[in-house]
């Protein structure tokens, strides 16, 4: 049975694999699955249809027969459970592998997220100027830390797993504010991840997602 994922019909990244349907694709390409792709308008995420298998209408989803799972984590998780190339064998490895998906989308990706609103969604309101700056300290230090776990390390801990793939994809909606620069290592690590064949191909088949999607 081929696995089935959602994406958007249009996604407001431009193309640029910021969705998080790319999180998924890089994960089944890693793993050397193949999958089928459901793009959907903005519309159809919030229609009784897709809402059955995503309670908050969002994407990504993924079908595996009669199986639907929503969550990107838990999504990765499943796939990286079932298939070699996302986890450890080593069943302590395997813990701190998961325990950096979890800090990934749990401790570093919320203040990424966090500016991206305080940008995009508060750009006009009163308080901007004072929240700003706390915004950015609190994601620094968030920064830091990583950066100073990371070292002069390939990856989060020994071999690239589904932690890496999860923490350099949330890094990566940090590449247009500039502050990931500041970070050298983290800078350098993100672009480990974007070398991998996998996280080409999985670029690469939501840019032309994208771009169908365009030409329409
Ligand atoms: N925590 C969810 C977040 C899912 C999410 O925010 N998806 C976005 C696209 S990246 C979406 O569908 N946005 C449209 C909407 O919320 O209506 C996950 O990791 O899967």
């Amino acid at each position: 049975m081929i696995l089935t994922i959602t994406a958007f019909e249009h996604s407001p990244d431009g193309g640029r694999g910021l969705a998080r349907d790319t999180r998924v694709r890089w994960a089944l390409e890693e793993a050397g699955l193949p999958y089928r792709v459901r793009l959907l308008s903005f519309d159809a995420l919030k229609q009784p249809a897709h809402l059955a298998l995503h309670p908050f209408g969002q994407i990504p989803t993924l079908e595996d027969g009669d199986l639907a799972l929503f969550e990107t984590g838990a999504i990765i998780l499943y796939l990286a459970e079932r298939h070699a190339g996302l986890l450890p064998d080593d069943a302590h490895a395997r813990a701190r592998a998961i325990s950096w998906m979890f800090a990934a989308l749990n401790t570093v990706e919320p203040p990424i997220l966090d500016l991206a609103i305080a940008r995009l969604q508060e750009g006009d309101a009163p308080w901007r100027q004072q929240r700003m700056p706390l915004v950015i300290e609190r994601l620094r230090t968030r920064l830091a830390q990583l950066a100073a776990r990371l070292g002069a390390a390939d990856w989060l801990d020994g071999a690239f797993s589904a932690g890496d793939l999860l923490m350099v994809s949330v890094l990566l909606r940090l590449r247009p504010s500039g502050l990931l620069d500041e970070y050298p290592a983290l800078a350098a690590y993100v672009a480990r991840g974007e070398a991998r064949p996998a996280y080409q191909r999985a670029f690469a088949a939501q840019l032309a997602a994208f771009q169908a999607g365009q030409a329409e």
